[in-house]
């Protein structure tokens, strides 16, 4: 079975979590805390390093003992110091974690307290009114307790998309490699590139004698079935994601992607399409009467409803269809449309790698230019940069530009925007640079009239170039601050600075609707790595997804320019 990075995070934070709970040493649990966070964040499997021979203790934070760890996850699928403290403590305890509101240090609590040790216990504990006495507890805590383990009860998970990619990929291959398959696709929600799915909807089309549906429902990481038939399935993986499989013959193949695509709202404005020219359109075909006029290509179905190719992104009936019938429809950016990306970090700050070798990765990439934008002093947990440091890295990206062929590094700084609009350093050091990014990463409470006036006024300084991760969300964790987007918008056109869109898969910030405002407004959007390795420019691709989602094309992104045409853009004269 293969072991995947969202495995060993949740086999790492777990451990955390037990240890929490027993009362250890928080150095020891903080240590997997940092582990289950950098597995997180890496792009690349860290069972292909293993499998490479690489050493682990590369890694930042992976010391000898939790790379022996990351191994025996990777080559035993578990890991003898989570099993030992399963052991330890009473089995459902990890099932009280999952309630919203409830930490470890509660968990903790309730155990030790009231040997609270299942939900059906703490659901009891709560109507009793024995919570309400814990120390750091109290009345209303109680109530949020109850609300929340009601709740639980009927809570459906979804999956952030890079999580889910990773057993959409290693499922596809499995299922490819099966004799008779013809056709994998992914369809759903992952093919339309939602920031999060709720389950798996893949397309397969085989031979006749295909054994697909035998193998699909034997596979290693299947934990229950659901049902199976000749042509559809439907699993729950290990991992908890589900899995609907549906084999259709080759002609159907168009119409049955188009079907499993979705949206469900954009496949049923195409239905009253249909409908109005006489026409049946199901995961078959389309239908006149009882002839089959097309399906074996998504192209041959939209032909036959009258419209041109509609991308997978797009079909949210968001006004697609209109544009569509309207020859309105945007060529939306792609991967290689991008010629640079103006945000990444350093092991200056907190990010693993070095300047010259985040400047290689770029390169290898094929970009042609690469901002450097280690955080600025105020974000301390993040070793940010005074202005000395800040120099002295200035004159290393000088140096490197001189020795480096085919790839030019860009002077930056993620500045923090203090909460009264103000950057984190001078002018004078500011001044030096070729961009500045700034950035909201403290005070997500203020108040929207608060929030935006303290955006607004950052975007007034003469060196402002770029707004970073917009909304401030972090995706299932903490929702967007309370922001009048479209002023900052309006005031970024009006200053001529630019908002970004952070591909990295926990922010996906700017959101859609917004890339949409900032487009009408005409206002470039900038799609960046915010990198804090080499192997995180792999995420580009979601912030592509991303901007697809928000009907951005190549003109309407920033870092689509050459580098000759960005400095131009870049450079504020106020
Ligand atoms: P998800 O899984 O919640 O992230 O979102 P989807 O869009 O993947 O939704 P899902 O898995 O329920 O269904 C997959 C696709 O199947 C959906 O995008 C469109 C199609 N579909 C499902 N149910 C219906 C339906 O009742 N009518 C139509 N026209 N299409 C449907
Ligand atoms: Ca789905
Ligand atoms: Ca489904």
């Amino acid at each position: 079975m293969p072991v995947h990075n969202a495995d060993i995070t949740a086999i790492f934070t777990e451990i955390a979590d037990l240890l929490e709970i027993q009362g250890a040493n928080p150095f020891r649990i903080r240590a997997y805390r940092n582990a289950a966070r950098i597995l997180g964040d890496l792009p690349q499997e860290a069972r292909v390093l293993v499998e490479r021979g690489d050493d682990l203790t590369r890694l930042p934070g992976i010391g000898a003992d939790l790379a022996a760890k990351i191994e025996e996850i990777i080559t035993g699928g578990h890991c003898s110091l989570l099993d030992r403290l399963h052991r330890e403590l009473p089995p459902a305890i990890t099932e009280l974690l999952k309630i919203p509101g409830l930490g470890p240090k509660r968990v903790k609590a309730l155990y030790h307290d009231l040997d609270v040790q299942t939900v059906e216990q703490l659901h009891r504990a709560a109507q009793d009114g024995r919570i309400r006495a814990l120390h750091g507890f109290g009345e209303k805590t109680e109530q949020n307790i109850l609300q929340a383990v009601e709740a639980h009860a009927s809570q459906s998970r979804r999956f952030k998309l890079a999580t889910a990619a990773q057993y959409a990929e290693t499922l596809r291959a499995f299922l490819q490699a099966i004799p008779g398959v013809q056709q994998v696709v992914v369809a759903g929600s992952f093919r339309r590139m939602r920031e999060t799915v709720g389950d798996l909807d893949i397309l397969v089309t085989a031979m006749p004698d295909s054994p697909v549906m035998q193998r699909f429902t034997a596979y290693d990481e299947v934990a229950e079935i659901f049902s199976a038939g000749e042509t559809r399935a439907s699993v729950l993986l290990k991992c908890g994601m589900q899995v609907d499989l549906r084999v259709v013959a080759q002609q159907s193949y168009g119409a049955a992607l188009h079907y499993f695509t979705g949206s469900k709202a954009h496949n049923i404005a195409i239905r009253r399409i249909a409908q109005q020219l006489g026409l049946k359109v199901n995961e078959y075909g389309v239908f006149r009467g009882a002839q089959r006029i097309a399906g074996d290509s998504e192209e041959s179905v939209y032909r036959a409803v009258g419209l041109p190719y509609i991308s997978p992104e797009l079909r949210e009936d968001r006004g697609e269809i209109e544009a569509a019938r309207g020859g309105r429809l945007p060529e939306l950016v792609k991967l290689p449309d991008l010629k640079g990306d103006l945000h990444a970090h350093t092991k200056a700050s907190d990010g693993h790698d070095s300047l010259r070798d985040m400047a290689l990765a770029a390169r290898a990439l094929g970009l042609e230019y690469l901002a450097i934008t280690d955080h600025s002093r105020h974000l301390t947990i993040a070793h940010g940069l005074d202005p000395l440091q800040l120099a002295r890295q200035c004159d290393e990206i000088d140096r490197l530009n001189t020795q480096l062929d085919g790839i030019t590094l860009l002077k930056g700084i993620e500045v923090d925007i203090l909460e009264d609009g103000s950057l984190d350093l001078p002018d004078t050091v500011l001044a030096r640079l070729d961009l500045v990014v700034g950035a909201v990463h403290s005070r997500f409470d203020l108040s929207r009239a608060r929030q935006t006036e303290r955006i607004l006024r950052a975007m007034d300084h003469p060196h402002f170039t770029l707004l970073a991760h917009p909304s401030g969300r972090l995706i299932e964790k903490r929702e967007p601050y309370d922001v009048d987007m479209l002023r900052i918008i309006r005031h970024a056109k009006q200053r001529g600075c630019f908002l970004e869109l952070n591909a990295n898969p926990e922010r996906l910030d700017l959101l859609d609707s917004h890339c949409q405002s900032a487009k009408e407004e005409g206002v470039l959007v900038s799609i960046d790595s915010d990198a804090h390795s080499t192997f995180d420019f792999a995420n580009l691709k979601y912030g592509i997804g991303q901007a697809r989602r928000g009907w951005l094309e190549k003109s309407d992104v920033l870092n689509t320019r050459s580098l000759t045409a960005l400095r131009k853009l870049i450079k504020r004269t106020m």
